[in-house]
């Protein structure tokens, strides 16, 4: 019998379009001799629904987006679970979920409740990952470079604006970045020239979060791994987005800047080398298991930083971690999604191996 993959996408969070472009970039790769799919659509409001009855090799994106199958959260969830996800036979999630019903482990949670093996990271490592100040904690403490950054929540920021925007102006200087601590997605975040900036930049970042993080601008170059594995995780080659010069048309005199992927990017063995020993590092640090992309500073005295862990990188098939993988072994998308559903059938045989010693 094919393994049935359900495909988790769209969501509560302000990447539901996305959510849903890389749905159906997956779902069109997949091998159906191996695998038969089973859409499952989470709309804006957070209700679970499947589509009508898809012609895979004719779809369209928009063939994706599901009648609600009923009008509260509880019940259309439940009704998923007991007709789909209780079907006999080997099964897999994917969930292609940003944000905070999805990224931060509550669906993680869900599906380890439910005994069903899920690909990507667990419970605790989307958890971890999804917080940047308890990311750079751990950062900090196993001694890896980063940026400087200071963290304050909502209630300190109302007993003394002045001191904390004191304490950053000396810690950090200007120009910073002002950031909401869960990493749901860019949104609140602001880059600050001046206190006055600063400011503005803080208010509006509360009010997506009652916890902020301020981190100084390292500059340099901003270089990306894919990492992926669970216990033995292997590093891919760096990539790195650079700003190119394209013309419009040959008439026009006008240039356009354009982001180009450049993979492997142009560092020395040396760097590429250590930076593929610090990805792995922060990605262990983190409990991560199936994958991540982990993006880094190289400031201009040839440092590397770790600025974030991404538990849930892009991952349409043009997408930097897909095509850093690509670039470095010729491992093409849908070998790659196999490989992570390989990752995550291992994880779970060995979570019920450790739970049947007892
Ligand atoms: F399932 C994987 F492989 F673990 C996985 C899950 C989610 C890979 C990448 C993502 N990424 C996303 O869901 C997204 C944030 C790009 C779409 Cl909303």
């Amino acid at each position: 019998m094919r393994t049935k993959l359900y495909v988790l996408y769209g969501g509560k969070s302000v990447e539901h379009e996305v959510s849903l472009k890389t749905a159906y970039t997956v779902i069109k790769s997949i091998d159906e001799s191996k695998f038969e799919v089973f859409p499952v659509y989470i709309s804006r409001e957070g209700i679970w629904s499947v589509p009508e009855k898809l012609d895979l090799s004719n779809l369209q994106p928009d063939d994706l987006i599901a009648k609600p199958s009923a009008a509260k959260i509880s019940e259309s969830m439940g009704r998923i679970l007991m007709n789909q996800l209780s079907l006999p036979g080997r099964k897999v999630v994917m969930p292609l979920l940003h944000g905070s019903n999805g990224e931060d482990g509550t669906v993680q949670g869900l599906l380890e409740l439910l005994g069903v093996p899920y690909v990507g990271n667990n419970v605790l490592s989307s958890a971890l990952t999804m917080d940047k100040a308890i990311s750079k904690q751990l950062l900090a403490e196993a001694g890896i470079r980063q940026t400087d950054y200071v963290v304050f929540r909502y209630e300190q920021w109302l007993e003394d604006r002045e001191q904390l925007l004191e304490r950053a102006e000396e810690s950090l200087a200007f120009p910073c970045y002002v950031k909401p601590a869960s990493l749901g997605s860019s949104i609140g975040i602001s880059r600050c020239m001046d206190k006055h900036e600063l400011a503005a930049g803080i208010a509006e970042a509360f009010k997506y979060d009652n916890k902020l993080v301020l981190e100084k601008e390292v500059a340099g170059r901003e270089i990306q791994v894919a990492v992926m594995g669970n216990e033995k995780p292997l590093a891919s080659l760096p990539g790195e987005f650079i700003h190119e010069h394209v013309f419009f048309d040959f008439d026009s005199k006008y240039l356009d800047k354009q982001l180009v992927m450049s993979i492997p990017a142009q560092i020395s063995e040396e760097l590429t080398s250590q930076i593929r020993k610090i990805a792995i590092q922060a990605y262990q640090l983190h409990g991560c298991c199936g994958l991540a992309r982990v993006d880094c500073f190289l400031d201009v005295e040839g440092r590397l930083y770790v600025n974030e862990i991404n538990a849930l990188p892009g991952f349409t098939n043009q997408s930097m971690y897909p095509v850093m993988w690509e670039r470095t072994d010729g491992t093409p998308y849908s070998a790659l999604i196999e490989k992570l559903i390989d990752y995550a059938f291992t994880r779970h045989a060995e979570k019920e191996s450790i739970l049947y010693q007892r």
